[in-house]
């Protein structure tokens, strides 16, 4: 295996987090759209889930948090230091566990949608474009970290699961956020990624 390979889902979801990765840090790598979990894909996925990392040794990874983590490990995107790798860790949880479960709950009707402007945009959102307001990266330090490429996902994703919220985010209303998404999306890999993004039946 020349390349490494990212097999998810012709959706955005939870394998958007390290497509974007492996974009942004412009790693040669095999994005392999799946239509569904059959027996060609099946005995590689540990809990019968996606996604899936396969890397050029052959080594096997699950779980999107594990898998953007050992590839930022590995090109040193995870922070310099340990007090940085664990605001990195902090950040990434309250994107995927908070934010990003709570986006796709609403989405489902499970949640009401007022709880997004009530909880979501003041507890999370608002705070991130202070932090970027007061350090420039989510995670202080002096470069920029997959901590901020999270918040940049999620950023850009709760206005297309949930335009509404789109309208009560964008447009200046959190400007450092706005200069996140524009940091990631000028970056020629993230660019191409975007253009190239499938349109899914399913808008998750
Ligand atoms: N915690 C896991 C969740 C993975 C997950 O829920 N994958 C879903 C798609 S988003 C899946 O493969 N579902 C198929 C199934 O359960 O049969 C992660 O972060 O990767």
């Amino acid at each position: 295996m020349t390349k490494p390979q990212l097999s998810y889902f012709k959706a955005r979801a939870l394998g958007q987090f390290p497509r974007v990765l492996l974009s942004y840090l412009s790693i040669d790598y095999d994005n392999n759209y799946i239509d569904k979990i059959d027996e060609s894909i099946i005995d590689d996925l540990k809990y019968g889930q996606l996604p899936l990392f396969k890397d050029t040794n052959g080594f096997k990874l699950v779980q999107s948090m594990a898998i953007t983590k050992y590839i930022s490990e590995k090109y040193n995107f995870l922070g310099k230091t340990p007090e940085e790798r664990a605001l990195v860790d902090e950040t990434i949880s309250a994107v995927h566990i908070d934010v990003f479960t709570f986006i796709i709950r609403v989405f489902r009707g499970v949640e009401e949608k007022e709880k997004i402007q009530e909880l979501i945009i003041p507890r999370f959102f608002a705070k991130w474009n202070q932090i970027l307001g007061e350090k420039k990266y989510i995670a202080g330090g002096d470069s920029y970290t997959l901590a901020d490429l999270y918040v940049y996902v999620v950023y850009e994703y709760i206005g297309y699961v949930l335009p509404f919220a789109g309208d009560l985010l964008y447009g200046g209303k959190f400007p450092h956020l706005d200069s996140l998404k524009e940091h990631f999306e000028s970056n020629k890999g993230v660019a191409e990624y975007l253009k190239n993004r499938p349109v899914t039946e399913r808008k998750i």
